[in-house]
């Protein structure tokens, strides 16, 4: 037995599924998770000591790539000084006074340590500011595990099959109401039948969580207009998207202000930071200025903010994330191409740091299209890639994410051996 069957193995014996999160359990591809012992820059390994080339980055945060030496440095010196005070520190300013000037919409922010935190804690904002119950979300995107949300959620919950959580109260589930996402006939009869109702629309703006769905051209600006009329919070999830599509996430690509913007991943680099901020008006509602309460040991650690600092930062350095979406639609193109000359039915989309591919012959526009692809191609895909030194998401239904320690050598890598695998699922090898 390998080190790394053994050591999962024990895991399952005292972690439920062997793991800490669900998706990590490849329970959409089968096989045996690689339990990762060390990252730099654009690969890690396993407790085999073997290497792999990473498109999964921690499922988004390292957009600089493994142990990069500006973050080390920077989580290094802060512990110098203690791990945490659980009282105001010059670091959490630094980084409020950071994502304010880098966010668009941001007038003031709180942080935390989780998306799911952050969008918890955003929908409660949104409900007591308007005073209202009802959510809107939709179908195939994730937003973090809170109660309300688990409703028909994407990721883990969409990998499992199961579109809804257990343990979640029949009556709250009741207040959240799902549509399809790219729909504008379904998000206009919504706003028409419950307008007055609803508190707000919580929506990835680019969707990562039913793999990648791209906004269709004036989706978001239509429930932005819905939401101004109706006096509906609008909040835009970017915990995946924040820093990962853009210098100034995906509302600066889009140019469309949220009301309240939710974040994660990037802005900890690695390390356990989320945030949630917006209009000022609303933001004053929440503890202790206002009567929303919302609150956490660990909200603003300084070692951990260290780490967002410094990596982000690193994404607004000139040019960053032109090199990055050159990189990543390179990756792209090229399994775009390798699946074409193999004849196979493929596609494959991009966008900033993070990509989609699909084994079916056009784009999707909503979680409906995503399940209509070949899912035993996407499995015999991801362990052929996997065999080969290929580290992608163990799920169809999860985007990935390329660092800037990827190099357009890596990037011809994974082209080449994908052009083996393309080819042995041709042959029906
Ligand atoms: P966390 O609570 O996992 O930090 O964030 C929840 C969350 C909220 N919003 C969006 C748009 C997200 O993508 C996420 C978490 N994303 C998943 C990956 N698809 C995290 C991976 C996992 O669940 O292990």
């Amino acid at each position: 037995m390998s080190e790394n069957d053994r050591l999962f193995a024990r895991s399952c014996e005292l972690i439920p599924g062997g793991v800490n999160s669900p998706v990590r359990a490849f329970g959409g591809v089968g096989g045996t998770p690689r339990i990762l012992v060390r990252g730099e820059g654009a690969h890690v390994w396993d407790a085999d000591g073997e290497k792999y080339l990473d498109y999964v980055g921690s499922w988004g945060p390292l957009i600089a790539g493994h142990a990069h030496s500006d973050v080390i440095g920077a989580v290094a010196e802060a512990a110098k000084h203690g791990l945490g005070f659980g009282a105001p520190t010059r670091i959490e300013l630094e980084m409020a006074e950071l994502l304010c000037e880098c966010v668009p919409s941001l007038e003031k922010v709180r942080l935390v340590s989780s998306g799911t935190e952050a969008t918890m804690s955003a929908i409660r904002l949104a409900r007591g500011f308007t005073e209202r119950s009802r959510i809107v979300k939709f179908e195939g995107c994730y937003h973090g595990h809170a109660d309300s949300l688990l409703v028909r959620a994407g990721s883990g919950l969409l990998t499992f099959n199961q579109p809804s959580s257990a343990g979640v109260p029949v009556e709250v589930a009741a207040n959240t109401v799902v549509l399809e996402y790219n729909n504008d006939a379904e998000l206009k009869a919504a706003f028409s039948e419950l307008g007055g109702e609803i508190a707000a629309v919580i929506v990835e703006p680019v969707a990562g969580n039913m793999n990648l769905v791209l906004p269709h051209p004036g989706f978001l600006a239509l429930i932005r207009e819905q939401c101004t009329a109706s006096g509906a919070v609008l909040i835009f999830d970017e915990v995946m998207t924040g820093f990962r599509v853009g210098a100034r996430c995906a509302q600066g690509v889009y140019g469309v202000s949220p009301d309240l913007t939710t974040l994660g991943k990037v802005i900890g680099g690695g390390l356990p930071v989320a945030a949630f901020g917006g209009r000022a008006e609303i933001m004053e509602r929440l503890a202790p200025s206002g009567p929303v309460y919302q609150a956490g040991t660990l909200s603003g650690n300084p070692i951990a903010l260290a780490a967002g600092v410094a990596t982000i930062k690193l994404t607004q350095a000139e040019g960053f994330f032109e090199k990055l979406s050159t990189v990543t639609q390179a990756l792209a193109e090229g399994l775009s191409r390798a699946a074409s000359e193999a004849g196979v039915a493929f596609t494959a989309q991009a966008i900033g740091g993070m990509f989609g591919f699909y084994f079916r012959r056009d784009l999707p526009s909503n979680l409906t299209e995503v399940k209509q692809c070949d899912i035993r191609s996407f499995t015999r895909f991801f362990h052929g890639m996997l065999e080969r030194g290929f580290y992608f998401a163990p799920s169809a239904f999860e985007a990935g994410f390329v660092s800037s320690a990827h190099s357009m050598a890596h990037i011809e890598q994974t082209v080449a051996a994908a052009s083996d695998v393309f080819g042995a699922l041709a042959r029906g090898d």
